[in-house]
C-alpha cells in the first residue's frame, strides 16, 4: 500500500512535545516515491541492526490485542517506544540493544537458522545521528523495500505503513529529525495473506525483513521530486515527458533541462501545481539499442536542486506480429531470473548479484531478461541499462489472487505504480507484465485490465504483457492455443507451457502444433524442466541434465514453428529456493528447472539454449 503516514503522540506520554509537533507543518500524509535516489545525495543506514523475533506481536498489541499506537497512551511495553528502566524496579521485557543483530540489507532466513521459515513479525532498530547540511534542506526516509509489510516509527513516533514486498518508498522526517539518537524501529511482518499481492501460495520463497537497502535522502525545501523523459514512438526525433517539483516554490518555477551531448538547454515553467511538460526535438540522437546502450548525461536544474541522471532513449513497438525496437524488428533471445544472489544464496540486493546474473545471461547470448514473479532491486535495471539488455518487469501478481477483492486490487496497482515510478526511464525496459498464470474468469480479467489501462496511462513508451496459459484448440489436445481475454488487451502475446515436464515426456512436442489467432508477437514466457547439476542418465529419466538437455531440444524445434514466434525466456537462468520442492536429494527445498546450479555450475541445457541464440544472430 502506498506509505500512509500516521502520527501519534509520542510514547512516554509527553504531551508537551506533542502539541508542540502540530504546531509545525508535519509530514506530508502520503510522501511520493523519490526517484533517482543514486544520484541525491543521501546518508546509507545499511549494516547492523538490532531485532527481536515477535511470533505473537507481544511488542504492538496490549493483552487485550488492541494495538499500542492505537491508545491515548501506548506505555513502554509498546517496543516502538524503546523503553528502558529508569530505576532498577522498573518492568519492561525488551531491550533492542541486548538483542541479536542481523545485516541490513538481507532477508532473515539466511542470516539465522533459526529464522529460516519464520514468516511472521520481527522488529528492527538503529540508532543514528544526523545533522542535515542546510537548515532549511528537508531529510527522507527511503526503503528500497521491505517484505511484505512495514510499520514504521522514529523516535517514538508512526511515519506511516507500507504494504508490498518488492518496491521502495520514503516517509518525510524533517521534523522528526534530531542531531543525536535519533531511534528508528520497524515491525516488518511477511506473513502470508490470502487478499494480499502475492497471494498465499507461490513457488519461491518468501524472504522476510529490510532486503533492500535504508538511506537517508536530503532535499533542498523545493526540490526535483520526479521527471519522465522518453522518446516518441510516432516522431523518432521527439522526446516527450514532465517535471514535478515538490515544495513551497514548486509553481511557477524555472526549470532548466540540459543534454550537453545533444546540444540541448531548455528552460520549462511549472505550473501552479510544480508541474511542467517536456516536449523538444533533437536531430542527431544515437538511439539506446542492445549492440550500443547510449545513455545521455541529462540534468535538471531548478532555483535550489539539481539532479543528473543517464538517460537512454529508444522506442519499443509492435507491428503486426513484430517487436520493434527503433523501428527495427528484434527476437528477444531472453531468459528468466528470479531475484537471488547466485554468491551467497538468499534474497539477492547488490550491484554484485545483479552482475553474476545479467554476465551469465549475457553468456547464454540473452539480449533480454524475463525479471520474475516481482519487482526486483533497481540495481538490476541500472545495470541491464549499461549493458544493452532489454528487460521484461513484473507485478506480483500470481496464480490466484481475491480478483473480486478492491483492497487486493489496490495493492496490485500501488506495487505496480511504484515500479512504474521507480524504472520509468530506464531505456532497458522495454515490457510491463501484469500477472504471471493467473485462471481466467471474468473478474480477473476486469482486474488485469483495469492495470493493464493503468500502466499505459502512467507510462505510454513501453509494451503490455502478462504471462498467461495455454490450452487445447477446440478439445484437440495436441493442437494449442491461447484462448484468453486478456489477449486482446496485451501488446505481446507471452504464455507459459510445460509440454515434456508436466505435460508429458520431451518427445511430446513432436506431435504438438499451435494455433495462435492473436495477430500479434509471440513470446513465451516459460517453459524447462528440472535437472540435478551433476546427475547423469538417459534422456527419459527425470532429473538428470540429459533430460533437460533432451527437453530443450525439443521445445526449441518445436517453439520455432510457431509463425509468430518473437522471443522467449525459458524458466529459468539459476535454481531457485522454493519451499514447494521437497524432494530429498534431488530437490531439498529448490526449484531445479534452473540451466546453472545454486553453486554456479552450468547443466548441459544451457549450452542448447546457447547454441540457440548463438544462432539466430
Ligand atoms: C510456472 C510458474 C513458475 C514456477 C514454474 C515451475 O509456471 O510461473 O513460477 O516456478 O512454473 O517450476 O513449475
Amino acid at each position: 500500500m502506498f506509505p500512509t503516514s500516521k502520527i501519534k503522540p509520542p510514547g512516554n506520554g509527553s504531551l508537551f512535545l506533542w502539541m508542540l509537533l502540530l504546531c509545525i507543518p508535519v509530514i506530508n500524509a502520503q510522501d511520493s516515491l523519490l526517484i533517482n535516489t543514486y544520484n541525491r545525495p543521501s546518508t546509507s543506514l545499511n549494516g547492523v541492526w538490532n531485532y527481536i523475533v515477535d511470533p505473537y506481536e507481544n511488542g504492538f498489541y496490549n493483552y487485550r490485542l488492541e494495538a499500542f499506537e492505537d491508545q491515548e497512551d501506548p506505555g513502554q511495553n509498546a517496543f516502538f517506544t524503546n523503553a528502558k528502566p529508569s530505576s532498577p524496579s522498573d518492568l519492561i521485557e525488551y531491550d533492542f540493544d541486548l538483542a541479536d543483530s542481523l545485516l541490513v540489507p538481507g532477508d532473515w532466513n539466511t542470516q539465522k537458522e533459526k529464522l529460516f521459515y519464520y514468516e511472521g513479525s520481527l522488529w528492527y532498530k538503529t540508532s543514528f545521528d544526523y545533522t542535515p547540511a542546510n537548515l532549511t534542506n528537508r531529510t527522507f526516509l527511503y526503503f528500497g523495500a521491505v517484505n511484505y509489510q512495514a510499520d514504521v516509527y522514529l523516535n517514538g513516533q508512526k511515519l506511516g505503513k507500507h504494504i508490498g514486498g518488492f518496491t521502495p518508498f520514503n516517509f518525510e522526517i524533517t521534523q522528526i529529525l534530531r542531531p543525536r539518537d535519533n531511534f528508528l524501529i520497524l515491525k516488518v511482518d511477511n506473513k502470508r495473506v490470502k487478499d494480499g499481492v502475492p497471494t498465499l501460495n507461490t513457488d519461491w520463497w518468501n524472504y522476510g525483513g529490510l532486503t533492500r537497502e535504508v538511506k537517508l535522502i536530503e532535499t533542498t525545501a523545493t526540490f526535483i521530486a520526479d521527471y519522465f523523459l522518453y522518446l516518441d514512438a510516432a516522431n523518432l526525433e521527439q522526446i516527450k515527458g514532465y517535471v514535478q517539483l515538490n515544495g513551497p516554490a514548486s509553481g511557477n518555477h524555472p526549470l532548466r533541462l540540459q543534454i550537453p551531448e545533444l546540444s540541448v538547454d531548455t528552460t520549462f515553467f511549472t505550473n501552479n501545481l510544480g508541474r511542467t511538460e517536456i516536449t523538444f526535438t533533437s536531430e542527431n540522437m544515437a538511439y539506446w539499442s542492445v549492440e550500443d546502450p547510449k545513455r545521455y548525461q541529462v540534468s535538471f536544474s531548478s532555483r535550489e536542486d539539481q539532479l543528473t541522471d543517464q538517460i537512454g532513449f529508444r522506442s519499443i513497438s509492435t507491428r503486426e506480429d513484430d517487436i520493434l525496437l527503433n523501428g527495427e524488428p528484434v527476437f528477444l533471445k531472453g531468459i528468466s531470473i528470479h531475484e537471488e544472489s547466485p554468491v551467497r544464496g538468499g534474497r539477492g540486493n547488490s550491484m554484485e548479484d545483479a552482475r553474476q546474473l545479467l554476465s551469465w545471461a549475457k553468456e547464454l547470448g540473452c539480449n533480454f531478461v524475463r525479471l520474475a514473479h516481482y519487482p526486483h532491486n533497481e540495481h538490476m535495471v541500472r545495470l541491464a541499462d549499461e549493458m544493452g539488455m532489454l528487460v521484461w518487469e513484473e507485478n506480483p501478481v500470481y496464480w490466484t489472487i481475491s480478483w473480486d477483492n478492491p483492497e487486493t486490487y489496490a495493492l496490485a496497482a500501488n506495487q505496480l505504480t511504484e515500479l512504474i515510478a521507480r524504472d520509468k526511464n530506464r531505456a532497458c525496459v522495454i515490457i510491463w507484465s501484469m500477472a504471471n498464470e493467473t485462471p481466467t474468469s471474468e473478474p480477473r480479467t476486469e482486474f488485469l485490465s483495469k492495470l493493464a489501462a493503468l500502466a499505459r496511462t502512467k507510462d505510454p513508451s513501453r509494451l503490455i504483457s502478462a504471462a498467461l496459459e495455454q490450452s487445447a484448440y477446440q478439445g484437440e489436445s495436441n493442437v494449442r492455443t491461447i484462448h484468453d481475454a486478456f489477449a486482446e488487451v496485451v501488446d505481446i502475446l507471452s504464455f507459459n507451457q510445460y509440454i515434456g515436464w508436466y505435460d508429458g515426456l520431451p518427445e511430446k512436442a513432436q506431435n504438438i502444433s499451435w494455433v495462435i489467432e492473436q495477430n500479434k508477437p509471440v513470446l513465451i514466457s516459460e517453459f524447462g524442466g528440472g535437472a540435478k547439476q551433476g546427475l547423469h542418465g538417459d534422456k527419459n529419466t527425470r532429473w538428470t541434465e540429459e533430460y533437460q538437455e533432451y527437453l530443450y531440444e525439443e521445445s526449441l524445434k518445436m517453439l520455432s514453428s510457431i509463425k509468430g514466434l518473437r522471443g522467449m525466456s525459458p524458466w529459468i537462468l539459476v535454481d531457485f529456493r522454493s519451499p514447494r520442492r521437497m524432494l530429498p536429494k534431488i530437490q531439498d527445498g529448490w526449484n531445479r528447472k534452473g540451466l546453472i546450479s545454486d553453486d554456479g555450475k552450468k547443466k548441459k541445457a544451457f549450452f542448447v539454449l546457447q547454441q540457440f541464440y548463438n544462432s539466430k544472430d
